[in-house]
């Protein structure tokens, strides 16, 4: 299917003001985005998470993991999916850094610990000029990709705020990408797809927006963000204020269990005071979202967990 740059526009439009995820991602669009274009490189790495941040991301439907890796980015390192391991595989992603330096995404999920010179996330090993083996830290090689992306992202709550590894407690030193950058003098655009884990959409919609701005400047300017780091695209929603139970919350009609339909606000929902499309746009294809089985826990905000804590509310 090919389109015209006009209604390429057009496309994008409609589905960005309806919120239509499968018009964001009509496979024109797609195609369009992609014909004669580069693929964004891309190098994800890895520091303090759990990995829901990935295995969401291979969840992605519109368009399908095929597509994404085939079409839209050119996936250059990804510690859980790429069959390279160990220094070849280092080394591959620092020669991508230097080949594509100031135009290559970084795409971070997890923490960045800091405490013992940041030795509680050792992601690699390199071999040192005389030969002996050194150990490459997460805070290391950050320091290292960060300042030569064209811009990094926050995948997850953790990397974005510090999500659960900088909870209370942090015998680590957990820090998010901000309060790193901050904290190394690091000067480079930053955005933020929180979620923990982050719906697939977002993290493809955002690279997907980025890139067209990349492509085309003109035509697509970059994805307005919140105060959060976060695009307004996907993060300008009130759960509560966009929920399909409001009406019932207003009646204070609440559901006594998760498992009753109905506003879970008396078992310890954070719908309230929580920003995301989940409402519209739903998870798993778009079959269910947290709120229908349980509560939102306010997983995108800067203050999870410990803000949001405790989740749940029992009678
Ligand atoms: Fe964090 Fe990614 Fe939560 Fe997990 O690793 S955002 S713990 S879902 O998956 O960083
Ligand atoms: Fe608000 Fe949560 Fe009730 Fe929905 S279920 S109306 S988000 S409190
Ligand atoms: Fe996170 Fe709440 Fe959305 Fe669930 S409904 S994914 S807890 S923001």
């Amino acid at each position: 299917m090919s389109l015209s740059r006009r209604e390429f526009v057009k496309l994008c439009s409609a589905g960005v003001a309806g919120l239509g995820i499968s018009q964001i991602y009509h496979p024109g669009i797609l195609h369009a985005m992609t014909e004669g274009a580069k693929k964004a490189p891309v190098i994800w790495v890895q520091g303090q998470g759990c990995t829901g941040c990935s295995v969401s991301l291979l969840n992605a439907v519109h368009p399908r993991i095929k597509e994404i890796l085939l079409d839209v980015i050119s996936l250059e390192f990804h510690p859980t999916v790429m069959a390279s391991e160990g220094e070849m595989a280092l080394e591959h992603m620092y020669a991508i850094a230097e080949k594509f330096k100031g135009n290559f995404f970084l795409l971070v999920e997890g923490a960045i610990p800091t405490a013992k010179e940041g030795r509680y996330c050792i992601v690699g090993e390199t071999l040192d000029a005389k030969g002996h083996h050194h150990e490459v830290t997460m805070a290391e090689l950050i320091r290292d990709l960060a300042p030569k992306s064209l811009a990094t992202v926050g995948i997850g709550t953790c990397s974005a705020y510090g999500g659960i590894p900088a909870a209370a407690g942090n015998v680590t030193e957990a820090k998010s990408l901000k309060d790193f950058f901050a904290a190394e003098k690091i000067d480079k655009l930053l955005v933020n797809v929180p979620g923990c884990p982050p719906h697939p959409d977002w993290m493809v919609g955002t690279l997907v927006a980025a890139w067209s701005h990349v492509l085309n400047p003109k035509e697509h300017p970059l994805p307005e963000l919140d105060d959060n780091g976060r695009p307004m695209l996907f993060f300008g929603d009130n759960i509560h204020e966009t929920c399909p139970y409001l009406d019932k919350y207003d009646a204070s009609d609440f559901a006594p269990t998760f498992t009753k339909p109905g506003c879970k606000a008396e078992l310890g929902c954070k719908g309230p005071s929580t920003y995301a499309d989940c409402a519209k746009r739903r998870w798993n294809n778009g079959i269910n979202w947290c709120v229908e089985n349980a509560v939102c826990i306010g997983c995108v905000e800067p203050d999870f967990p410990d803000g949001k804590s405790p989740f749940y509310v029992a009678e």
